[in-house]
């Protein structure tokens, strides 16, 4: 892994930057890059925000985010590329990326180093908190739109400061954003009181076939659920976190049909076994208390496979 000191050194030495991180963004990948492209054009550098996905409805409000470009990009106009929170180029769902200088920042510790410098720290609750490290090295001052950004992206990382990683080093940077200008009540009026109607009725749709056994719970959405929510695929996320806050439950799977027999699989843990571990096998990779993959069959045996696994880690760390 490359120092800080080499990251600010390898922005400092080109000039016109493209900062993206991976699709179906979450308020991660849009705080981050949105604070990434301030703190770069205070650098004096030229610096555009792309997000191949697009900034989901909730994160629309955040400094900048009107200025987010949907790619592809053109090379031609850019001297490297910063990409944040993604274990490889191939995330970001981008085209044009391939033959540019590239910065990975990352805090997934299934993170490979793809990247010409590669900064990757998995103690960090956010990607956001290595974005702040960046600009403290390089002498960078936080405005209120940058820290409103950084904030917004440590407050939906870590599940407004409950998932595990959640530490001191965490409070230290939402108070140095605090400082710096960000406002927690209005930030997180706008992304948790601020849901299309649609998400709800999806919830409710999910909710409706919950199920729980051993420590283990799961639900799922069809592809009908969601036309009759009316809901988008940004509506999906978060859902899986309702069927973690259950008494005695460890572990817990949400699987959303996308197209027929396909399905993107959602895992959270509180904490007892690592997820990640169970997303690499089915060719995702994630944190170990929040991963995702995606997979192909009848419900049936996508959700009779994912469980299988689920079980098998909750007895290898039975107490
Ligand atoms: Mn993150």
């Amino acid at each position: 892994m490359n120092s800080l000191a080499e990251v600010v050194n390898a922005v400092q030495s080109r000039q016109r930057w493209v900062v993206t991180s991976h699709a179906r963004p979450d308020g991660d990948a849009v705080g981050s890059v949105l604070g990434c492209v301030q703190i770069l054009r205070a650098m004096g550098k030229l610096a555009d925000g792309y997000l191949g996905d697009g900034v989901p409805f909730i994160y629309r409000h955040l400094p900048g985010a009107d200025a987010i470009r949907l790619g592809p990009i053109d090379a031609s106009q850019y001297d490297g590329v910063v990409i944040l929170e993604c274990d490889s180029l191939y995330r970001t769902r981008l085209k044009g990326l391939d033959g540019l200088f590239s910065v990975s920042i990352d805090h997934h510790n299934t993170s490979a180093e793809y990247a010409d410098v590669n900064y990757v720290v998995s103690s960090a609750a956010s990607a956001s908190e290595l974005v702040y490290r960046m600009a403290k090295a390089a002498a960078v001052g936080i405005t209120p739109e940058i820290a409103t950004s950084l904030y917004a992206a440590v407050l939906t990382d870590t599940g407004s400061f409950c998932y595990t990683g959640t530490n001191e080093q965490t409070f230290a940077f939402a108070r140095e954003m605090v400082l710096a200008g960000a406002d927690p009540v209005a930030i997180a009026q706008q992304v948790y009181f601020s849901n299309p109607a649609s998400k709800m009725h999806l919830l409710g749709r999910a909710l409706s076939n919950l199920q729980c056994e051993d420590g283990i719970s799961w639900m799922h959405v069809s592809e009908a659920d969601m036309l009759a929510s009316g809901a988008t695929e940004q509506d999906c996320e978060g859902l899986v976190n309702w069927a973690l806050g259950i008494h005695g439950i460890e572990a817990t799977a949400f699987f959303r049909e996308t197209a027929g027999c396909q399905f993107r699989v959602s895992l959270r843990s509180k904490g007892r076994i690592d997820v990640a571990r169970i997303a690499e096998l089915f060719g995702g990779g994630g944190h170990s208390c929040a991963s995702g993959h995606a997979m192909e069959g009848p419900y049936d045996s996508v959700s009779a496979r994912v469980l299988a696994e689920l079980r098998h880690a909750l007895q290898l760390t039975a107490p």
